[in-house]
């Protein structure tokens, strides 16, 4: 069985809890507790595979000061970043954070690859009161190569569905990329090993 853990971010208010509820539980509430922190688990079968997923709920996040986010950086495979289309501080919240995990691939973390990311814009259905255009989202997510959609957790399951599926898939892609990877990164240092120590024991 492989296992998925993916973190959900976005600023307070933005509908991380309403899309996560909404993809685990198929309904929407309207109000979410948003003072404290879940990690929901589920069991679901992705494309054929039996997958035991994680998702990281958390308490509302402070929009100003450093983001550190060095625990979710650890912890999650993945990330759905999420905004508000009808509030612009959201978008500029989401942009920081999508800068902070794209850095952190180049800092100490040193991924093997850089985490998928789903950059998510909600509240489509507020769209008489948008403050972010559908281009500057979409523009955001091709810049740090992460997938993008608008949706309305209140109004499109399908669409939320289909997000979390995409979100899923492309880190269990990107598993096999790593895994990929690392073998080939091992091998090419076996080869490495082999030629320096080889010739030395040649020239001896
Ligand atoms: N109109 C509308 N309201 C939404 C939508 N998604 C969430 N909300 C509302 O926005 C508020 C904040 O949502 P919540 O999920 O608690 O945000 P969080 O702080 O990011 O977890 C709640 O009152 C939700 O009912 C949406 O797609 N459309
Ligand atoms: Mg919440």
């Amino acid at each position: 069985m492989s296992e998925v853990k993916l973190a959900v971010l976005g600023s307070e208010g933005a509908g991380k809890s309403a899309l996560t509820v909404r993809f685990l539980t198929r309904r929407f509430i309207g109000e979410y507790a948003s003072n404290s922190e879940c990690i929901y688990t589920k069991h679901l079968c992705l494309d054929g595979r039996q997958t035991h997923l994680e998702i990281y709920d958390p308490c509302s996040q402070p929009r100003k000061g450093k983001l550190s986010l060095t625990n979710e950086l650890h912890w999650a495979d993945g990330f759905v970043i999420v905004y508000d289309i009808s509030d612009r501080t959201s978008f500029a919240f989401a942009k920081a954070l999508l800068y902070r995990i794209r850095e952190s691939h180049l800092g100490a973390f040193k991924k093997v690859v850089e985490s998928p990311v789903f950059l998510v814009g909600n509240k489509q259905d507020l769209c008489h009161m948008r403050e972010v255009g559908w281009n500057e989202g979409q523009k955001l997510a091709m810049e740090n190569k992460c997938q993008f959609c608008e949706l309305s957790a209140a109004e499109h399951y399908q669409e939320v569905m289909t997000m979390f599926t995409k979100a899923l898939r492309n880190i269990t892609t990107n598993f096999k990329v790593k895994e990929k990877r690392r073998s080939s990164g091992s091998k090419s240092m076996a080869k490495l090993i082999n030629s320096v120590f080889g010739k030395r024991r040649k020239s001896v």
